[in-house]
């Protein structure tokens, strides 16, 4: 059995003082369960340390985003308002370890989603919508990991901005998303890549935020998920999000 306190902390420490480690796995078996347990006990010494939940990511909604880490099967983690770099702020590479971007879509939720529900359902209980863009930063050295890896490691969520929020109005399965660097297109998809539509992201994260005993509540934000492959950040550089009817999201990192 894993030791599920000290590996949290093996992990808290590493996302706290941007240092990348080894991947749990290289020293003892770790199962997507204790993986879990990890990261929900990695996510508690942020919040002792005052920080808040707001909401959920989920990862590996997309082929492109399997396919660039080799991994097949959905993952989620957890969101604090610690990690939140509000759209056009500046970040410092420092306080990373290697973060790539990747074009996403949030949701806000008016209402709660405490059971799995359709896609439509979980429509339903949407506040509003916005381009975003989350910052992951993988803890394990060379940025790779196993599927209890990198669940262990928040499934290596680091950072989340998100652009205005509108009104569920626009049709959100098939709309263009482009991640620019510097203004210049660097990966181009769809919302479509995302589960084939968000809201089925949306409504899986109502699934398994359920099972785990964590319902969805209302305010929480939730993250589709990456529409393409990541992109590695340097110093210097502007990324955006623009997303077809909702706008964009954008930050930069210092030089
Ligand atoms: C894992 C996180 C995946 C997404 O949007 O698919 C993810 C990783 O790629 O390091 O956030
Ligand atoms: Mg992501």
């Amino acid at each position: 059995m894993a030791d599920i306190l000290k590996l949290a902390k093996t992990v808290d420490d590493a996302a706290k003082d941007a240092r990348a480690i080894p991947q749990l796995s290289a020293k003892e078996k770790i199962t997507v369960e204790e993986g879990y347990a990890i990261q929900s006990a990695a996510f508690s010494r942020r919040l002792a340390r005052g920080e808040t939940q707001v909401g959920i990511k989920m990862g590996f909604t997309s082929r492109a985003k399997m396919i660039q880490m080799g991994i097949d099967d959905m993952i989620w983690g957890r969101l604090s308002d610690g990690m939140l770099v509000e759209d056009g702020d500046e970040i410092d590479i420092k306080n990373y370890v290697h973060p790539r971007a990747e074009p996403e879509i949030a949701f806000l939720l008016g209402a709660p989603l405490p059971y799995a529900c359709t896609a439509a359902e979980a429509m339903a209980a949407v506040d509003a919508v916005a381009p975003a863009i989350e910052i992951i930063d993988s803890r394990y050295k060379n940025f790779k990991f196993s599927l209890a890896d990198v669940v262990a490691d928040n499934s290596s969520s680091s950072g989340y901005v998100v652009g205005s929020w509108s009104s569920p109005g626009p049709d959100l399965s098939n709309l263009g998303m482009i991640l620019e660097i510097n203004g210049r297109p660097t990966q181009i998809g769809s919302s479509a890549a995302i589960l084939g539509h968000p809201a089925r992201s949306l409504a899986a994260a109502a699934r398994i935020a359920a099972a785990a005993g964590e319902p969805l509540q209302e305010g929480w934000i939730i993250m589709a998920g990456g529409a393409t492959a990541a992109e590695a950040l340097r110093p210097g550089i502007t990324v955006r999000n623009s997303v077809q009817e909702l706008g964009f999201a954008g930050f930069s990192v210092k030089g």
